[in-house]
């Protein structure tokens, strides 16, 4: 039954809007656009085979390889084209970068330019795209350099390398059951579903917090070998479970779409990690500063949990490069801390420890 006192996406933003008498209203259209991508990129996610957007780009010129490495997806480069086309032609951007380009995108000369810089992952979770696992698309929202705005000249790199704490707005849309928007302007996250007969974004999670206990922890437990101690000792704990330091039992979950461990932990708490670690010298971890550690960490940060590195808060991590890698730590405050105060402290003495002793799970 459509319960209709519910609260528009739209509606929300304007809301928001009349706290801030000059805003122009560019940024709620600029907002409104890009969920209008994450609609249309929720709808060929759900035709799955049928709209022929499962698989691998380019299949017959052997593949498509995107910036990272990584072969790319035809819902990889699709959700690209999506967010680029719904969102270029506004008048609200002065450039974006995303996952699937090498540089950033810079505003046709057709279309006139704005005050901000968008930045995005147009599908997180890319290996469960064919096994039909929910994936999603992650966002953020930066205000461009003066020197850009008033010259209106190309965005470069430098433009886009400003901590997690200058973000305007960050988002992610997830597309699994059903299609949910998870939004934050800087007061708070909130949640809308899409209602698949409306085509509206519906406020359905208001003012969302994450709960600051947890006992459930995610991290992808084949790469134990390459972890460092803190990690090592952290998830050994919670192994360990009532018969160890803890004193309670921890339950594990690792779907490997991260946007979809964020909404998991956003909804009931929880920690996810993808610590940095020894598997690959040359990246400093697997997931990427911009697109998906500062938006992610931004809706932790405002929905009462924390995002960190590990070592420090990813919300004052200064970039270097526009698809840096990092070690990322997020979820129920006094979890990540606890994991935060382990990399402080000096390595564990190993005996005394049963876990720790030479037929530890996680021996080095
Ligand atoms: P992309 O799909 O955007 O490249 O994201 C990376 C990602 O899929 C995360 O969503 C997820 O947390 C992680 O990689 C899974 O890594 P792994 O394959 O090591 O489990």
């Amino acid at each position: 039954m459509l319960q209709t006192n519910r609260s528009t996406l739209t509606q929300f933003l304007i809301e928001e809007r009349r706290r801030f008498p000059g805003a122009t209203g560019d940024f709620n259209a600029l907002i409104l656009d890009v969920t209008l991508a994450c609609k249309a990129i929720a709808s060929a996610v759900a035709y799955g085979e049928l709209g022929g957007a499962m698989g691998n780009h380019a299949p017959d010129a052997g593949g498509s390889v995107n910036v990272q490495g990584e072969t790319q997806k035809k819902l990889d480069v699709l959700s690209n084209e999506v967010f680029i086309q719904r969102t270029e032609w506004s008048g609200h951007l002065a450039g974006m970068a995303s996952e699937e380009m090498d540089l950033p995108h810079q505003i046709p000369a057709q279309y006139p330019r704005g005050h901000y810089l968008l930045v995005f992952d147009p599908l997180d979770g890319s290996s469960n795209i064919d096994v039909n696992v929910s994936v999603g698309s992650i966002f953020s929202v930066l205000r461009a350099p003066q020197a850009v705005i008033d010259s209106g000249r190309d965005v470069v790199e430098a433009d886009f390398l400003q901590p997690g704490a200058t973000q305007m707005a960050a988002g992610y849309a997830l597309y699994g059951p059903t299609t949910m928007l998870i939004l934050t302007v800087g007061r708070g996250v909130n949640g809308f579903t899409l209602d698949p007969n409306l085509g509206e974004f519906m406020l359905t999670h208001p003012d969302i917090k994450v709960p600051p206990d947890t006992q459930e922890f995610a991290i992808n437990a084949s790469n134990s070998r390459f972890w460092e101690a803190p990690v090592k000792r952290y998830v050994d704990e919670c192994l360990a479970g009532k018969t160890g330091p803890r004193g309670k039992d921890f339950n594990m979950r690792w779907i490997a779409s991260m946007v979809a461990e964020a909404h998991r932990i956003l909804m009931r708490g929880g920690v996810f990690l993808y610590p940095r670690d020894t598997k690959d010298p040359s990246k400093p971890g697997r997931l990427r500063l911009l697109y998906e550690a500062n938006p992610v960490g931004m809706i932790m940060e405002q929905a009462g949990g924390r995002a960190s590195t590990g070592r420090e808060p990813m919300m004052g991590v200064l970039p270097t490069s526009l698809h840096q890698r990092i070690g990322l730590v997020f979820g129920s405050k006094n979890e990540v801390e606890r994991i935060e105060r382990y990399h402080r402290e000096p390595a564990q003495a190993k005996e005394g420890e049963p876990l720790f002793a030479s037929r530890s799970l996680f021996r080095d």
